[in-house]
């Protein structure tokens, strides 16, 4: 199956960013992630998606990759001040899960919950822009397990602490509920156009 592509629109680095290499902040340990990094094994991997759906899903990787591809070329912004440009990251768009599962009328956000315990939110139509991906491949590579392996989830205009890494379970929701760092003083809505880095 063709991959198809979507463009972000790249509009240069938002206020108070400076462009860095992945490679290059990472060092010896990995200093944007809260605990350790989890070892996934693909032939036992499970993505549940349910809450406020019609179809709720449990796939496995095998299913995952059957769905259609999708390429979004992007910049990637950490709150703390460092961005990496220009990345390309291959995946399944949010949008194509969502539209699986059925959201309710009353489905307005969507809790990830990831294999390290990390939790982050968005609404449902956030997720539903055409540059947000669940995404498996970087650059060209399928993702190291540093990075989110095997599946995390790209949102380029917030910052990156939405961009959950390991995903393991969707859930749709009716009402908002805040992930790991909202609830510790980071913004919930996380713009990165706006400088909203912190829970007003
Ligand atoms: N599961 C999980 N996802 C996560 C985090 C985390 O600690 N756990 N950290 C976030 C933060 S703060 C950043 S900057 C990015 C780091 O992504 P990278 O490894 O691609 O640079 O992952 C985000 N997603
Ligand atoms: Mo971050």
């Amino acid at each position: 199956m063709p991959t198809k592509t979507r463009k972000s629109n790249r509009k240069g680095l938002p206020p108070g960013q400076v462009s860095t290499h992945r490679l290059l902040r990472w060092g010896k340990d990995h200093p944007a992630i809260t605990s350790s990094i989890p070892k996934i094994d693909l032939k036992t991997y499970v993505l549940e998606a349910d809450g406020e759906v019609e179809n709720p899903l449990r796939l496995s990787w095998v299913d995952i990759i059957k769905f259609p591809k999708t390429e979004s070329v992007s910049d990637f912004h950490c709150v703390e001040g460092w961005s990496v440009l220009g990345c390309r990251w291959e995946g399944v768009l949010f949008k194509h899960l969502a539209d699986l599962v059925k959201p309710k009328e009353t489905a307005k956000f969507v809790m990830f919950e990831c294999a390290d315990g990390y939790t982050t939110s968005l609404s449902l139509e956030e997720l539903s822009r055409e540059n947000v991906l669940l995404a498996y491949e970087l650059n060209g590579k399928q993702l190291e397990e540093g990075l989110g392996f095997p599946l995390r989830l790209v949102v380029p205009d917030k910052y990156a602490y939405k961009s959950a890494m390991w995903i393991t379970k969707i859930t749709f929701m009716s009402k908002k509920e805040l992930g790991y760092w909202e609830k510790r003083g980071y913004s919930d809505t996380a713009d990165v156009w706006k400088n909203d880095r912190f829970a007003k």
